[in-house]
């Protein structure tokens, strides 16, 4: 898989380097390029904002250094379709289901806005491109500064589901468990806590069955704990 990233602050995404994504790159599972967008900015001031239209408070992300460095990462890839994934607030939230199938893809290209956002005419531009999909997604509902950390996370979820990437990929498919189906995404149950050495930690035991060696119980002991901690939840949100 190829990724391409988009930014003005390129240091954002030097965590990638560590880990098991940082693991992922050196086994050339996954190939990230971290491109600057001032490199694609005009003059000595190397400005990649203007004034909104309409006017308002704030900057908007002009055009043209997206346009150029955008079509320089698809020129450089020979993907059959390049798949263009804006972080906004605005966008579809990410979700477990849109992980998986965004890591099914073979070119994804990450274009981070900052200040009010990026032009609107820039994602209008690639979705029209016959052998571009544009998608706008957002990670929850909380603003952030700017669309880095949002991509950040939308990695770690993407790359982590690759072939190679878990050192134990029975954790994904226990995961696969609390996971909702397409279209299911109110559903979803939440996972049972777990305990490890010491028995007893400050006065607090283990729960008992853990113990038991029976893991018939065990495994409805769990079930039990984690309806009940969804149903807790639910009612929080008043889902
Ligand atoms: C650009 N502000 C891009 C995304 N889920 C979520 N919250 N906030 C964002 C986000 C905020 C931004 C930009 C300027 C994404």
């Amino acid at each position: 898989m190829q990724i391409d990233v988009i930014t003005i602050f390129p240091a954002y995404f030097e965590p990638l380097k560590l880990s098991l994504i940082g693991k992922a790159l050196e086994k050339q599972i996954v190939e990230i390029a971290i491109h600057d967008l001032r490199d694609q900015a005009p003059g000595v001031h190397k400005s990649v904002d203007d004034t909104p239209y309409g006017g308002g408070a704030g900057m908007v992300m002009s055009p043209e250094p997206w346009g150029a460095a955008i079509d320089q990462v698809i020129d450089s890839r020979d993907a059959q379709i390049h798949d263009l994934v804006v972080l906004t607030p605005a966008g579809q939230k990410l979700n477990q289901s849109m992980a998986q199938e965004m890591a099914g893809l073979s070119h994804l290209i990450f274009a981070c806005g900052r200040y009010e956002g990026i032009d609107h005419r820039v994602t209008d531009y690639y979705q029209a491109q016959p052998h571009v999909r544009v998608r706008e997604l957002s990670i929850g509902d909380y603003v952030l500064n700017g669309g880095e950390v949002a991509t950040l996370v939308t990695l770690e979820a993407i790359i982590r589901l690759l072939p190679g990437v878990l050192g134990n990929p029975d954790s994904l498919v226990e995961e696969s468990h609390s996971i909702p189906a397409p279209g299911d995404e109110e559903s979803h149950m939440l996972e049972y806590p777990n305990y490890t050495k010491p028995a007893v930690w400050r006065g607090l035991s283990v729960p008992e069955v853990l113990l038991s060696g029976n893991h018939a119980l065990i495994k409805g002991w769990r079930s039990k704990i984690a309806r009940e901690r969804t149903q807790k939840i639910l009612g929080q949100t008043g889902e």
